[in-house]
């Protein structure tokens, strides 16, 4: 048990209370985004970082103790993950944080309504769901902001994925990481449109975590990312309060593209985008000049989120026929 779970568990009981639990949790997707990490085995970031989550769309994840098995068994969407696979490598050790040594095996089932691994966060909403799995499984009643903490240990985005709504993750100053959690934003922006427009639903090339340490290491651009997200963090959250769409809009766009620079500039470059990536960019920034607000965020792959208003839906829709819209505030608007 590593000190961030030994502290947040103190006092917290170590036997699974249950056979078996679930839990769901939205996939987020980052306006402001997290690229860098101060320590990589706490996943604590260089940066703070904020999102909008999905509502609907997101990881249900069930957590069984098994009874005689020799390893943890991981069945996602149906289908059971070998052993030697790295994700279920990285769901296995993550559970070894929980379990003492007398604890069994468990099967972790979960169905995910997104793209696996296609730059849409789903391992973020996969161990926010298994977080939050595993508290009822041990009865252990955490707060949201520990569970948050706890999350974050499985993949660092998914201490974003534990509410709805728009969600800041404050990087945090202490070493062990419990200062380093998100919160929600007491906003809502019923209007709000996300379009998942998706090319490739094929997992990534190079993971976020070996992208984000070889760009931080590598590109000569890295030391003003700092400086960067702290100013498109203040003039996003300024934006959403005053429901001011278009800097909205243009300071999550800018801070995408700011991001893949960075990438670009890595010594090797990685390119998440692909033809098609371009191709969209290229329609959306005509869409722009037509005098439609219509932005993108782009996150480690090649497809694309749009943001837009449920006003302009119809037309966007038009441009755009192959999007999937969602309303992450509800269908009120
Ligand atoms: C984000 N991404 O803010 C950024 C933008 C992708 C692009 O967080 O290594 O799976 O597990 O902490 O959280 C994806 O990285 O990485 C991510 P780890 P994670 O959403």
């Amino acid at each position: 048990m590593n000190n961030t779970v030994s502290k947040l568990l103190l006092g917290k009981k170590r036997e699974p209370q249950a056979l078996s639990a679930e839990s769901f949790a939205p996939a987020n997707i980052a306006l402001c985004k997290y690229w860098g990490k101060r320590d990589s085995a706490l996943n604590l970031p260089l940066t703070s970082s904020l999102s909008i989550s999905l509502g609907e769309k997101g990881a249900n994840t069930r957590i069984s103790v098994l009874d005689s098995a020799e390893s943890d068994v991981v069945i996602l969407n149906q289908e059971r993950l070998a052993e030697e696979s790295s994700f279920v490598k990285k769901l296995s050790a993550y559970l070894d944080l929980f379990r003492d040594v007398s604890d069994r095996f468990f099967q972790v089932e979960t169905t995910s309504n997104i793209p696996v691994a296609a730059g849409l966060a789903s391992s973020a909403c996969g161990f926010a769901a298994l977080i939050k799995a595993l508290d009822k499984l041990y009865a252990w009643e955490l707060d949201q902001k520990a569970l948050s903490i706890l999350a974050r240990l499985g993949s660092g985005s998914a201490c974003r994925s534990l509410w709805n709504g728009f969600v800041e993750w404050d990087r945090g100053q202490c070493m062990d990481g419990l200062d380093s959690h998100g919160y929600p934003l007491e906003v809502q922006w019923p209007e709000l449109r996300i379009g998942l427009l998706i090319f490739e639903p094929l997992p990534k090339k190079i993971s976020s975590r070996m992208a984000m340490e070889h760009t931080v290491q590598t590109s000569p651009f890295y030391k003003i990312w700092p400086i960067v997200v702290e100013e498109d963090l203040l003039k996003l959250k300024r934006a959403i309060k005053a429901h001011d769409f278009e800097t909205f809009g243009s300071v999550a766009e800018a801070n995408a593209l700011k991001m893949h620079a960075l990438m670009m500039t890595a010594k090797t470059p990685i390119v998440y985008g692909s033809p098609k990536t371009l191709e969209a960019q290229h329609r959306i920034w005509d869409c722009r000049h037509q005098g439609l607000a219509v932005y993108f965020t782009q996150d480690a792959g090649p497809n694309l989120k749009l943001l837009f208003l449920a006003k302009d839906l119809d037309t966007v829709k038009q441009g755009f026929p192959e999007l999937e819209v969602i309303a992450p505030f509800g269908e009120s608007a």
